[in-house]
């Protein structure tokens, strides 16, 4: 009926935490990028881009970016995001400032943090710098509001917590921000949260 396709990343926990929020049935294939399994034939037939999550519901061709099966989630089940107006802007602006920022920028700079074989000072410095400004406008937004959208939980938060979790990966430290550590603390402690961060069971990034 529906498939989740992902591994222990963020991108793919995003996507796991908010099938567990609506409550949904799923079966999960884990795909170990680390193994490369991503460059299966089989995956690449769902996703030409060779990456997870990817969902595949019956009926409907795979989806695959996780911005596009949170969006397609929400509004199919008409939650998390607001419907209309003024209020759906705002949160798809900052759904946004997740999708193109908070992800990429700690992606990359886990990269010439940890992974990368030679360590350049100014990539590590540049990536480090591009995450630090995020995390200062998000600690300023969660400073004024409870969540990072405005009074209601939802896509923007559900896509920002598996990457605030790895802050570490971006040289971040929660201490530093206590209004996104309050937040970070409160998501975290969400049942469906929890569920979702384990998902698919066993599997580990490193
Ligand atoms: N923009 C994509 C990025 C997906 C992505 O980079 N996924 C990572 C795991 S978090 C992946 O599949 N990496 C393996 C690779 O790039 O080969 C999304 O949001 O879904």
């Amino acid at each position: 009926m529906r498939r989740f396709y992902g591994w222990a990343t963020p991108n793919s926990q995003r996507v796991s935490i908010l099938l567990e929020e609506l409550g949904l049935d799923y079966a999960v294939t884990p795909v170990n990028i680390r193994a490369r399994a991503q460059f299966a034939p089989e995956i690449l037939a769902l996703n030409p881009y060779g990456k997870i999550p990817i969902l595949v519901e019956e009926g409907a061709p795979p989806l695959f970016e996780s911005g596009a099966i949170l969006l397609h989630l929400a509004e199919t089940h008409g939650r998390f995001l607001p419907a209309a107006g003024p209020q759906r802007a705002t949160a798809l602006a900052w759904l946004m400032v997740v999708l193109t920022s908070v992800g990429p920028f700690t992606g990359q700079a886990h990269h010439w943090t940890e992974l990368a074989p030679e360590k350049p000072e100014v990539a590590r410095l540049h990536t480090v710098a591009l995450v630090a400004r995020v995390y200062g406008v998000l600690e300023q937004r969660l400073a004024a509001s409870p969540f990072i959208a405005g009074e209601e939980y939802g896509l923007a938060d559900i896509a920002a917590f598996p990457w605030i979790a790895r802050h570490g990966w971006a040289e971040q430290r929660l201490e530093d921000h206590p209004a996104l550590a309050r937040w970070f603390n409160s998501i975290g402690a969400r049942p469906a949260v929890r569920r979702g961060m384990q998902v698919p069971a066993g599997a580990r990034l490193d």
